[in-house]
């Protein structure tokens, strides 16, 4: 009787220890923000990229990118075939935003401006109040009708190409006014922002910024690319010990020191990653290291076609190919891969899984990732969403089957 009583008792601590432990975990589950850019339809061969293929129980936030801005205030569709149902179209925002049934719990979102769309028609917008509160309902009006759960402002930049000084305050305006917005139905506000401290201190008043916004992505990634002339990291999580100056700024632990100094909350902030890596082609074969020279851009690749650039899904295959010669740097902790003249810096499982307990160390909110599109989604350099999985298998370990 008193062997089984005990027996009882360490059942019972074990059960208690249990709960705990996964109270413990789910506290611990934090946010991935997977950003789909409705482009990537156009790619060519198995770089083809159809919603079809988005696994959203990898995403806690999905964000489409993306729609554009008129200077009325009003709210274009920048690719009506492509994202609407109306006359045979493809109908993208509902097949998005219909992904929820296979996943309840992940949040869709719409993402509006990015690269192409410029500056200066947001800026346009924000500096005459009218437009500014006409922009605002028309966000509500727009999320309503296609059923999305939270908006992302993607303005590349405030107070930059072509943009004006007065930015950074109506910039703070329209996130406080689009916050009191969407209190009503709960959505969602997000902003994608440049992450290094030189762009980023002419375009925010970051402590108001961050009061106004339930997520911060860091574009923490283009930190060395071919318009440099010689061969650098994409997105290296910590400086190298012979950089200097500035350059000593241009890594993922500088940015996020900076926004965290400036009175970002940590919690909001989540770590823009890169699933894809910036090219070059060397001078020389013989000098392939960081700092080697490289005057033009890397070869386009056959999916995402654009020199200077390659996708991850573009850049496993080179490596499995064995034709390319991948060298991981402990010091900056990513890794570059070259073959004859070509040279490539970018991220994989191996940097992933530490950018990822970094965002754990640090208690920041999470990931994001630039972009769903370009990680190995076929498995043709092993299974399925590679890069996607290490962040899911570090960040979100405590999820409940
Ligand atoms: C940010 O805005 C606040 C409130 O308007 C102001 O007090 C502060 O000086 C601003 N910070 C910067 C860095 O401009
Ligand atoms: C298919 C496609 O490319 N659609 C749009 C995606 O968003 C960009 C804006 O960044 C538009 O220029 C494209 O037309």
């Amino acid at each position: 009787m008193e062997k089984r009583r005990s027996e009882m008792r360490t059942f019972f601590s074990i059960i208690t220890l249990c709960a705990l432990m996964a109270f413990a975990a789910a506290a611990e589950k934090k946010k991935i923000v997977c950003y789909y850019g409705n482009w990537s339809f156009y790619r060519l061969g198995d770089g083809k990229f159809d919603i079809a293929h988005i696994d959203p129980t990898l995403c806690t936030h999905m964000i489409y990118g993306f729609i554009g801005i008129s200077t009325d205030g009003s709210i274009k569709v920048l690719e009506p075939w492509l994202d609407l149902p109306d006359n045979w179209g493809k109908n993208g925002f509902g097949r998005f935003n219909a992904l929820r049934e296979k996943s309840p719990s992940t949040k869709t979102m719409i993402g509006i401006g990015g690269w192409n769309e410029g500056s200066v028609k947001y800026s346009e917008v924000v500096s005459n109040p009218d437009t500014r509160a006409k922009f605002v309902e028309n966000v509500v009006v727009f999320l309503k009708k296609y059923k999305f759960d939270g908006f992302d402002i993607d303005w590349e930049y405030p107070n930059q190409r072509g943009g004006k000084p007065s930015d950074i305050e109506n910039y703070v305006a329209l996130l406080r006014q689009l916050k009191d917005a969407f209190k009503k139905d709960d959505f969602i506000l997000s902003a994608t922002v440049t992450a290094a401290e030189a762009p980023a201190s002419i375009s925010y008043n970051i402590s108001e910024v961050s009061k106004h916004l339930d997520l911060i992505n860091l574009m923490a990634y283009d930190f060395h690319g071919a318009w440099e002339k010689s061969t650098g990291l994409n997105a290296p999580l910590y400086k190298s010990s012979v950089e200097t100056g500035y350059d000593a700024k241009l890594n993922v632990d500088s940015c996020v020191q900076y926004w965290l100094d400036q009175g970002a909350s940590a919690e909001k902030l989540i770590l823009g990653t890169a699933f894809y890596g910036r090219s070059f082609t060397l001078a020389n074969e013989e000098d392939h290291g960081i700092g080697a020279l490289a005057p033009e851009a890397g070869l386009p690749g056959p999916f995402t076609r654009e020199p200077g650039l390659l996708a991850y899904n573009e850049i496993c295959v080179n490596i499995a190919s064995g034709q390319w010669t991948e060298v991981f740097n402990e010091e900056q902790y990513a890794p570059y891969a070259y073959s004859a003249r070509q040279w490539v810096g970018y991220d994989n499982v191996k940097s992933l899984t530490e950018k990822a307990e970094y965002i754990k160390r640090h208690k920041l909110g999470g990931a994001m990732l630039w972009s769903i599109d370009t990680d190995d989604f076929h498995g043709k350099c092993g299974e399925k969403y590679p890069l996607l999985k290490t962040l899911n298998s570090v960040l979100r370990s405590g999820a409940m089957a």
